[in-house]
């Protein structure tokens, strides 16, 4: 605590801190990073923030009358923290007994912070298992419906091939020609990644495309989701299912389909091309249908098909494809494209997912996962996709479809949530709130009052990382730090762990939690069990002493050269090293799929129009919204500080010259963001760079107002739908949601 300059690692990179002891004074660039990110600069002003909870609190009629109604409205009353953990202890163990531990979620989704210990997502986890158990959530906000369909297409998990299968980005640089990127990709995503990206190079490697000669296509509703000089085909959000489709009968009726990858490497290819060329169902998916669909001129369509048939072609998709209604079909239809072109298994050709959506993806690595927390065992094998809390909340006992299977949701009467702001997070906020009020109690740890904090029961006061040891590691990334504690707690908060550590001794869980350790003694274990590790594949690491003196290192990771996927001895050999799909093939259609019978998701891609985009526009919703993520910041983190500079908020909402003018809007302008679910502000800015008739809306704007009344700071989740992606995927629709704008008055 007094080292007064020392770097420390967050999910946007590592930077060097500046104390006086108690207070962080400013932070810096860390020396090692090219392009470091300007995140980093509000630490100071958010971690000392008036936001901040300083003390354990409790709702004022929750604790009276353990009234359910009132949250995000009511005062809270601060107490001492022993008064506030036996209250907390009382209730969890009244609810469990009452009405046992499927009444308990934990799903408890969220970011929280980076360091390997203080997760507060394993320690919440970990937590709830040792007293019993908890209903769990699957999947992510993320990639939620990705995950879901990718591994019935490819065999692998989603995540696996992320990081493990998809070519690096010196591949690319060294074979690509033609780079088509489907929602772009984005340094501004790329300033971030899970547990922390130290050298953001996203950018560079796209410099060094470009300078080489490589044709680069962003193809989205947004010019900005790609560098600078890339070309940009502007298509409506939704519709990219419709221009793939159009792309491969392009391939198909100029006899440009590589055949024989298809026999070799594919099965189900002569049960989808019925479809593509019209015979199943009288619609050829030609340029001339998918034209008005998508925006894009017959012709452009044509020359894409043949540049992607002549030359080396990576397909590049963004996660937020996946988030919207129907997110299956372009995800799949991407593989389907690709496995036509017949580049899979090529270096610098076929599909990849998610490049520039986090600062990891394309940094080849080798081995040497990070440390982590065990969570133990659950033994209420209950979960709930990710981003179906709501329905979970207002449907308790009614029957939800997940890829193949049919679950009740449980009926949940105590929530707890560490590391996580659902009023961010969740889509059509003012549904979350009206549900919210159905459980008995709700258990927030959070640093800051966000919108959840103040929508909870009992808010216990977490340390943020500069006030607490830690390892920083992440498994996409070639950096090991020690995170020294740089000031003392920020008012009476705790660490997560000592506050589970505290409840769990209260429940008569104390030695399964803890196992007697103190946080110091558990760092010390992992990073000598990791330090093991890295023996055995021969990396030498200081002991942990050595680490804290250093703070930092880099591990030498780095796979040198172009790397070689799954797919390519697949692909040279498709009998020898099959995928682990049931076909050990690239699956065009799915047996599985089909056989569930989903209508929203049939056996092969096809276009299915989503409920809410510019095709079914209305009167009074005209306008498509998307709703991208944050360049300031992550999420919703540090809103409280960015908000108090001076104009920032509320939010900008990006609108095209056509829908503006007819609205009277110009940039600057003050708007109301609105349709049947909710309206919020947002502050003009008129852009060509747009596609007419889209709005872009960025997420992380705390959320204020519950009820009819306006959102003043302009988070786009009050004007999301509130429904999974398909029966399949059940993942976030974030991006299907139409709206109207008008010049607040
Ligand atoms: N409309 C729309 N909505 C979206 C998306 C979208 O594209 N459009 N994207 C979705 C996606 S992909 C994601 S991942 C989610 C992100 O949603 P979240 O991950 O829920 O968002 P964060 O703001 O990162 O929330 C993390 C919370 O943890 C708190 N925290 C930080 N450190 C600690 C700690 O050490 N202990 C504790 N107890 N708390 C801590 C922070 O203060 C913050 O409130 O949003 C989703 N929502
Ligand atoms: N700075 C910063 N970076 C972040 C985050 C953050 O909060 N802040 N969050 C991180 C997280 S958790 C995640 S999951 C990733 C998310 O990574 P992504 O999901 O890839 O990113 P988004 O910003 O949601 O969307 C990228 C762009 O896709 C375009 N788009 C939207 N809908 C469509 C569509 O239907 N078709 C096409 N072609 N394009 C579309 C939009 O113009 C948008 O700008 O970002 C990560 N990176
Ligand atoms: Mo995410």
């Amino acid at each position: 605590m007094t080292s007064h300059h020392r770097v420390t690692s967050s999910h946007w990179g590592a930077f060097e801190v500046e104390t006086d002891g108690t207070r962080i004074t400013a932070t810096r660039p860390f020396a090692a990073d090219p392009n470091p990110t300007p995140i980093a600069d509000i630490i100071p002003a958010a971690v000392h923030h008036r936001a901040r909870v300083a003390r354990p609190a409790i709702r004022r009629g929750w604790l009276e009358r353990r009234a359910r109604n009132g949250r995000g409205s009511e005062d809270f009353i601060d107490l001492p923290w022993d008064a506030a953990l036996d209250i907390a202890a009382a209730e969890i163990d009244r609810v469990r007994s009452a009405h046992g531990n499927e009444a308990i979620f934990g799903g408890s989704y969220g970011w929280s912070s980076a360091g390997r210990f203080h997760h507060a997502q394993s320690q919440v986890h970990r937590f709830l298992n040792a007293i019993g158990g908890y209903v769990a959530s699957v999947g992510s906000y993320s990639t939620g419906c990705a995950q879901a369909i990718m591994p019935h297409v490819f065999g692998v998990d989603f995540i696996s091939l992320l990081y493990e299968h998809q070519d690096g980005w010196a591949t690319i640089h060294d074979h690509t020609e033609t780079l088509v990127m489907f929602g772009g990709i984005n340094t501004k995503n790329a300033q971030v990644s899970m547990g922390g990206v130290t050298e953001h190079d996203c950018g560079d490697w796209l410099t060094r495309f470009a300078r080489k000669g490589m044709r680069m296509i962003n193809i989205g509703p947004q010019r900005s989701d790609a560098p600078e000089g890339c070309e940009w085909i502007a298509t409506r959000p939704a519709s990219d299912t419709a221009l793939m489709l159009a792309l491969a009968h392009v391939l198909e009726s100029e006899g440009l389909t590589d055949l024989d990858f298809l026999a070799r490497c594919t099965t189900g290819f002569d049960r989808f091309r019925p479809y593509l060329m019209g015979e199943a169902d009288g619609q050829p998916k030609n340029p001339e249908w998918a034209a008005p669909i998508c925006g894009v001129a017959p012709q452009t369509i044509r020359e894409l098909a043949r540049r992607m048939a002549g030359t080396r072609t990576l397909i590049t998709v963004a996660w937020s494809l996946q988030r919207a209604q129907h997110g299956e079909q372009p995800y799949w239809m991407s593989a389907v494209l690709a496995a036509m072109l017949g580049q899979i298994g090529l270096p610098g050709g076929g599909v990849g997912y998610g490049y520039g959506a986090i600062g990891g993806v394309g940094k080849s690595l080798i081995g040497m996962r990070g440390m982590t927390f065990a969570q133990g065992q659950n033994p209420v094998r209950k979960a709930i996709p990710v981003a179906r809390i709501g329905d979970m909340l207002r449907n308790p006992g009614q029957p939800y479809d997940y890829n193949g299977r049919r679950q009740p949701y449980p009926d949940i009467r105590l929530i707890y949530w560490a590391g996580g702001n659902p009023f961010h997070h969740h889509q059509d906020l003012n549904a979350l709130h009206e549900a919210w009020q159905k459980p008995e109690t709700i258990i927030v740890h959070e640093p800051w009052w966000t919108a959840t904090a103040k929508r909870a029961d009992i808010v216990f006061p977490a340390t943020t990382p500069y006030e607490r040891e830690d390892i920083g590691r992440s498994n996409l990334d070639d950096y090991l730090f020690h995170v020294p504690q740089l000031i003392p707690p920020v008012g009476e908060a705790r660490d997560d762990y000592d506050i589970f550590a505290a409840l769990a001794e209260r429940l008569g869980a104390g030695p399964a939690y803890s196992e007697g350790r103190s946080s110091a003694e558990w760092i010390a274990l992992l990073y000598a069990d990791y330090r093991e590790r890295a023996a055995a594949q021969g990396i030498d690491l200081p002991d942990l002493a050595g680490l804290r003196a250093r703070n930092w290192m880099r591990l030498p990771i780095r796979a040198e050269g172009p790397n070689r996927t799954l797919f390519a001895p697949f692909r040279e050999d498709p009998q020898a090293a099959p995928l682990p799909t049931p076909s050990g093939r690239i699956e065009i259609f799915s047996a599985v799929i089909d056989g569930f019978g989903y209508d929203d998701c049939p056996g092969h891609p096809v276009w299915l129009p989503p409920d809410e985009w510019p095709g079914a526009a209305r009167a009074e919703a005209p306008l498509h919204l998307v709703s991208p993520q944050p360049g300031d910041k992550l999420h919703s983190q540090l809103e409280c500080a960015l908000a108090d500079i001076e104009g920032a908020r509320p939010e900008t909402l990006v609108i095209h010259p056509d829908d503006a003018t007819p609205r009277g809007i110009a940039s600057g302008d003050l708007l109301r963001v609105f349709n049947a679910r909710g309206a919020c502000r947002a502050r003009a800015l008129v852009s060509d760079g747009i596609c007419p008739g889209v709005v872009a809306l960025p997420t992380g704007a705390w959320f204020g107002d519950p009820g009819g009344n306006i959102d003043p700071h302009g988070n786009p989740n009050v004007l999301t739908r509130d429904i999974g992606t398909s029966r399949l995927g059940q993942g976030s629709s974030a991006h299907t949601a139409l709206v109207e704008v008008a010049l607040e008055t």
